[in-house]
């Protein structure tokens, strides 16, 4: 499923990641670029605008649980569906997350990613990360089939 070169490609990029700094970014841009998403965030308190998001300490939190998630994933290049398994039935059956969600999330992910690392994210670097983003969309909407 995975050449070398993109294995390269997402390790290399992921040795970079600040969890709790881009989770924190990643996650604040869901929230106010898809507003809809923050129906799901009811328990994190206000989330009013967008500076209320980006000084809410839930939110913060959260970013690097999600993060570190997708870091798992990554440690399971050749088996993401696996290391997804159990999130996948808990977004499914618990928190009743539209998948289409996830989608979004690896939107404001790469462009979290793509303004960290300026020129260092080139073309190809993006292209193996949106089909990265695709396997692990993939892996997370399992349950919902
Ligand atoms: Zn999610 C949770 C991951 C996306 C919503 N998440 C969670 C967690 C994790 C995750 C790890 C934790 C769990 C426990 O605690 O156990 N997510 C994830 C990932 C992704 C996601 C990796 C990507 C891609 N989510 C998402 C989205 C949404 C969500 C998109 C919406 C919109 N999540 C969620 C919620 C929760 C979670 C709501 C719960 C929170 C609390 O804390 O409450």
């Amino acid at each position: 499923q995975w050449t070398a070169e993109e294995k390269a490609a997402i390790t290399s990029v992921w040795q970079k990641v600040n969890l709790e700094q881009d989770g924190h970014d990643a996650l604040t841009r869901l929230l106010v670029v898809y507003p809809w998403t923050q129906r799901y965030f009811s328990s994190f308190g206000n989330l009013g605008n967008a500076t209320a998001i980006a000084g809410n300490a839930k939110v913060h939190a959260h970013g690097s649980k999600v993060l570190s998630a997708v870091g798992d994933a990554i440690d399971h290049l050749d088996n993401v569906k696996g290391s997804l398994h159990d999130l996948s039935e808990l977004h499914a059956f618990n928190l009743y997350v539209d998948p289409e969600n996830f989608k979004y999330f690896g939107q404001v992910l790469v462009i979290v990613l793509a303004s960290k690392l300026g020129s260092a994210f080139t073309p190809q670097v993006q292209g193996t990360w949106e089909k990265f983003m695709v396997v692990l969309v993939d892996a997370l909407s399992q349950a919902y089939n």
